[in-house]
């Protein structure tokens, strides 16, 4: 039986203010290009390209008490706070090109607040190379992109921490992070304190994907609304060049398909951000390519066996 979808709605944020390397402002065009929105028609998802949010642009200046460009993170971040309730409101999934990782607190404020309204019970699944969980204290950039999984979990700057409302929009057990490979000195300490749970490379490769994806997906039921949050340097720097922080060791191919195949077999997924294609960055269009891929095996396309 094939898998319905619900409907979704496409939004572009075409900012870097979050982030080291300037470019990803260019990742909605990048996905546009390699046709997202077509690949889900094609697979009779009814889908909607609503356009990109507004917001400043990026200054480009060095740290203030240790955060770069705080009040453009901010306001990039009430945009798609807005985008993502509104699409939520009407019934649709929001699936939000971004821009930078920073962006993030916006639509998983959005979500939390969207599950609390509506009695679900919301689980992040975030796919990275980095666990995002610096403060100003500790950062060694002071890019905000390296921040947003603290500030859900309520430790960061009020505006970012109150920006769904609920404080904290999140608790560290309704996350799960895959991927990860780079963690700061005293972040380790920090999720640590907080207790992440928190799927490395190093766990990936002792137990393989698979029943490392089993662990990730307990405990899911009829009440859950899964949340992905896929930042492409998840995926090893060969196939995926295109983005600002690339990290040796990361996901290969076959990897990366699986975790969206099992999470496709959920029948869960409930809201996707894509975030940090660098195009600037990248060889041709190819992580654009390779993201636009992985998307189309969230929403069912590898598993021809089970349609
Ligand atoms: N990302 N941990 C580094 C920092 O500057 O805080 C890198 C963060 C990367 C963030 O890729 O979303
Ligand atoms: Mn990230
Ligand atoms: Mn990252
Ligand atoms: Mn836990």
């Amino acid at each position: 039986m094939a898998r319905h979808y619900p409907p979704v709605s496409i939004f572009g944020v075409p900012t870097d203010v979050g982030a080291g390397a300037r470019g990803a402002s260019m990742g909605p065009e990048a996905l546009r290009v390699a046709r997202l929105a077509e690949a889900l028609a094609a697979r009779g998802v009814d889908v909607r390209d609503t356009g990109d949010v507004a917001g400043p642009k990026n200054p480009w200046l060095p740290p203030r008490d240790g955060y770069r460009h705080l009040d453009e993170v901010v306001a990039w971040n009430r945009a798609v706070f807005d985008a993502s309730s509104a699409i939520l409101a009407e019934g649709r999934m929001p699936l939000m090109l971004g821009g930078d990782h920073c962006l993030a607190v916006g639509s998983v404020a959005a979500v939390a607040d969207h599950c609390r309204r509506n009695g679900k019970s919301l689980r992040v699944l975030w796919l990275d190379a980095h666990t995002d969980f610096n403060t100003s204290a500790i950062t060694p950039s002071g890019n905000i992109h390296g921040m947003p999984v603290a500030c859900l979990c309520g430790i960061g700057p009020e505006p970012l921490v109150r920006m769904g409302g609920h404080v904290p929009a999140l608790v560290p057990d309704q996350v799960r992070q895959i991927g990860i490979r780079s963690v700061d000195q005293d972040e380790k300490r920090l999720v640590k304190e907080h207790g992440l749970d928190i799927y490395d490379m190093r766990y990936i490769d002792e137990v393989g994907m698979r029943q490392t994806m089993q662990q990730v997906l307990m405990g899911l039921d009829e009440s859950t609304h899964l949340h992905v949050s896929f930042d492409v340097d998840i995926l090893d720097p060969s196939i995926a060049p295109g983005t600002g922080t690339p990290i040796p060791g990361g996901v290969n191919y076959r990897e990366a398909q699986l975790i969206m195949e099992m999470i496709a077999d959920t029948g869960f997924l409930g809201s996707l951000d894509v975030v940090e294609v660098n195009p600037a960055l990248d060889d041709r269009n190819s992580t654009a390519e390779l993201a636009v891929d992985l998307v189309e095996s969230l929403f069912g396309k590898s598993t021809l066996m089970r349609d």
